[in-house]
């Protein structure tokens, strides 16, 4: 059988797999090629080319059509020929598919993936914005409880494009946010999921259901009286200004999403004396170089008066679970070292495979203390922090791989990478 075309994504994207599922249905064949967003595949030139808007998941069909946007990829392949008839007969009908393909991504994967977003640490903790998104996918569940209990399917008595849309959007709920308790809420939803994963063409195309106990929860960065950065020698040279809210007590959680400095208070970096490392051209140089030409680049230039190099590790890997939440975490961190951007440069890792990863970051940091730049990321007491001194040949070597993405760290193969730029 002759390929319709190459789906571009990362595996298991609930938006991809409705397009498999699609094709599946419709006997036809579609080839998956994977886009490494953690590696910023899809922000290349040469994806960009085709795919301007820079998202996953796109297609590139046999004829050479470009497309992106998910449920218009999956109308292409569903429609490639009328073997399944997916998309309905008449215009009633398909108007009805397209609401609920609506219905699936706007009220019932858009509040799930925010769900998963703000427990992971990739967008900041809300306790308010969580709640809200946990009301809209009731909502939606609600809904869809209500619709079925009388239908086998959402439209007609045949499985429809938007049958495979929904079902790929439930098993992302199923195998990341909502647990046993939500999913028992909704019997007529559940036993509907299970036909539509279950239908003989796509039983083989929709990933694993590997339902998640309970519900997605966000963990709260843990404390320590005294976070390890502090006791490190440079520390001792910490200029007064380097308040944050690492050092709040511990009972003052609320008070951790707010901003970590007074709008009006200098930087502690802002007073530092001039160095002759630019930050701005060594980020240039990391973005355009290949790392090992950085690297070249970087050691004749650093300046080790003016900046200190850190090792980072997660305090917590014991309770990591999928690697992409921990990736998640990473981009979390990134986000929340916001106020020092002018300040660093480097990179985090995942190390390791589901349910056994490490977390580790190797950054340069502007000034002598660490602190003075990672202080402003109220999680920054999850990790550790141990200075690197790259002089010796196993702290460069760790440098070097978390800045390539490559290598071992604690006997795990590196599985995902991040900038901190
Ligand atoms: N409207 C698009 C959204 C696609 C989308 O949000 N893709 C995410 C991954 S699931 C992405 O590519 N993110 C990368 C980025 O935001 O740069 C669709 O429905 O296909």
């Amino acid at each position: 059988m002759s390929s319709v075309g190459t789906l571009y994504s990362w595996p298991n994207n609930p938006k991809a797999v409705r397009i498999l599922a699609a094709a599946a249905y419709n006997g036809a064949k579609v080839d998956f090629q994977e886009v490494k967003l953690s590696e910023g595949e899809h922000q290349k030139p040469e994806f960009l080319k085709k795919f301007p808007h820079g998202k996953v998941p796109t297609f590139t069909s046999s004829e050479g059509l470009n497309l992106s946007e998910a449920s218009a990829i999956a109308r292409f392949v569903a429609g490639i020929s009328n073997n399944a008839n997916l998309l309905g007969s008449d215009n009633a009908t398909s108007a009805q598919i397209e609401q609920w393909i609506s219905f699936s991504d706007d009220e019932l994967l858009t509040p799930a993936f925010q769900i998963a977003s703000l427990c992971t640490g990739r967008i900041p903790y809300n306790k308010v914005t969580e709640d809200r998104q946990w009301t809209g996918l009731n909502r939606a569940f609600a809904t869809l409880e209500t619709h079925i209990k009388n239908h086998t399917f959402l439209v007609g008595h045949q499985v429809t494009l938007a049958d495979l849309t929904l079902a790929s959007d439930i098993l992302f709920v199923q195998n990341t946010v909502a647990g046993a308790d939500f999913r028992s809420k909704y019997p007529n939803a559940q036993r509907y999921f299970e036909t539509v994963i279950n239908q003989a063409p796509v039983k083989s195309v929709f990933p694993a259901l590997n339902p998640v106990q309970d519900n997605i929860k966000f963990t709260p960065p843990k404390k320590e009286e005294k976070p390890k950065a502090a006791a490190a020698p440079a520390a001792a040279a910490a200029p007064k200004a380097a308040k944050k809210p690492a050092a709040k007590k511990d009972d003052d959680d609320e008070e951790d999403d707010k901003p970590a400095e007074p709008k009006s208070a200098p930087h502690p970096c802002s007073t530092l004396p001039p160095t002759s490392f630019n930050l701005d051209e060594a980020k240039r140089q990391y973005s355009n170089l290949d790392t090992p030409d950085f690297l070249k680049w970087f050691y004749e230039k650093y300046d080790a008066e003016g900046y200190n190099i850190v090792k980072l590790d997660y305090k917590y890997n014991d309770e990591l679970t999928q690697v992409f939440m921990s990736s998640n975490l990473i981009t979390g961190l990134n986000s929340r070292l916001e106020a020092s951007r002018k300040y660093f440069l480097g990179a985090g890792a995942v190390f390791g495979a589901n349910n056994d990863s490490v977390i580790a970051l190797a950054l340069i940091l502007r000034g002598k203390n660490p602190m003075d730049v990672l202080g402003v990321a109220p999680d920054i007491d999850s990790y550790s922090v141990t200075p690197l001194d790259i002089s010796k040949a196993e702290d460069k070597k760790f440098f070097e791989d978390v800045l390539s993405w490559e290598g071992e760290y604690q006997g795990k193969k590196l599985a995902e990478g991040k900038f901190f730029k």
